[in-house]
């Protein structure tokens, strides 16, 4: 079987080495195509546009930052969908809302193509050692043939029913996941600001019932304010923004997100975009 790979960020940049370590033939493409080069050193061929990824491959992956760049991959010219024909299948695993997968859904299917949507649970390290979490919605055939990609990829794969199912569980996931570094970056601001140790307080939380690997790995960047950069901020706050919606659209109240999504905003103002997730703590702390 022949794979395509769309979007060789941090997330793509894992998950396509390891379909290559899995032994698959692979095209790829990125829109800054120098980011190209160690793929082809390790046996993928490099395709000008994503058209000729789709021509050149059975089912294609894509992972890129957000339904704007979801969109523009699928609709631009030489896009997506000017490569799409009968029977072949298109994997979204980028974390979009769930219009503008169905919006790209539809206009695949409508030549004949299969869709799916796949985002993912897991940052660089998961998608660096194939241990994501695959949250699957759409063409169940294409879920199928793709499982032996996913297995490369993740640790374990759900297949939640129609498109839109899979891209709002994602949103579900990233917003629980916001509301609790920003909760995070609050208690380690008090701690220290009322003359307690952060190191003390992991390991009180490490030893009790909140003990968690976020915690646990993000705590001491925390501390050293050296965040890194596995998941950046400005995606988290898109997350935060697209739950958002999501709850708008459902009459849900989600009092915490937003509290949580001003820190993030707040974050991103401070030029902290483009850092870890766990940098919304320099918001928190000049609050
Ligand atoms: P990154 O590291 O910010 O990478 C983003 C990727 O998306 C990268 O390949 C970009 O290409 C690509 N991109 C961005 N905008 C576009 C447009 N308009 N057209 C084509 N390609 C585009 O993100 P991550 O890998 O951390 O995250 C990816 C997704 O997983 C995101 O939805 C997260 O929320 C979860 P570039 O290299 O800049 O040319």
């Amino acid at each position: 079987m022949k794979l395509g790979f769309l979007g060789l960020g941090i997330m793509g940049t894992g998950m396509a080495h390891n379909l290559l370590k899995a032994g698959f033939s692979l095209t790829v493409y990125n829109r800054t195509a120098s980011k190209c080069a160690p793929f082809v050193e390790a046996g993928a061929t490099q395709a000008d546009t994503a058209a000729d990824v789709v021509r050149a491959s059975d089912i294609t992956f894509a992972i890129v930052s957000d339904p704007e760049a979801s969109r523009a991959l699928c609709f631009s010219e030489n896009g997506v969908l000017d490569g799409i024909s009968e029977g072949k299948g298109y994997v979204d695993m980028s974390t979009i809302n769930a219009e503008t997968s169905k919006e790209i859904g539809e206009a695949l299917t409508a030549k004949g193509g299969r869709y799916l949507e796949a985002p993912v649970s897991g940052s660089k390290k998961p998608a660096a050692d194939g241990t994501l979490i695959i949250l699957a919605g759409g063409d169940k055939s294409l879920y199928d043939e793709a499982e032996k990609a996913f297995e490369a990829m993740g640790k374990k794969a759900l297949y939640l029913g129609e498109v839109g199912n899979g891209a709002n569980m994602k949103l579900v996931v990233n917003m629980i996941m916001g509301a609790m570094m920003a909760g995070f970056c609050e208690g380690m601001s008090l701690a220290e600001k009322a003359g307690l140790s952060t190191t003390d307080l992991l390991d009180v939380l490490d030893a009790g019932a909140m003990s968690n690997p976020m915690f646990r790995i993000k705590g001491p960047l925390i501390q050293q304010e050296s965040f890194g950069v596995a998941f950046p901020l400005k995606h988290m706050q898109k997350d935060m923004r697209l739950a958002i919606a999501l709850g708008d659209q459902v009459a849900q109240p989600l009092s915490t997100c937003a509290s949580a999504n001003e820190s993030f905003k707040k974050a991103r103002a401070l030029g902290a975009a483009d850092e870890d997730f766990s940098a919304v703590s320099k918001a928190i702390k000049t609050s």
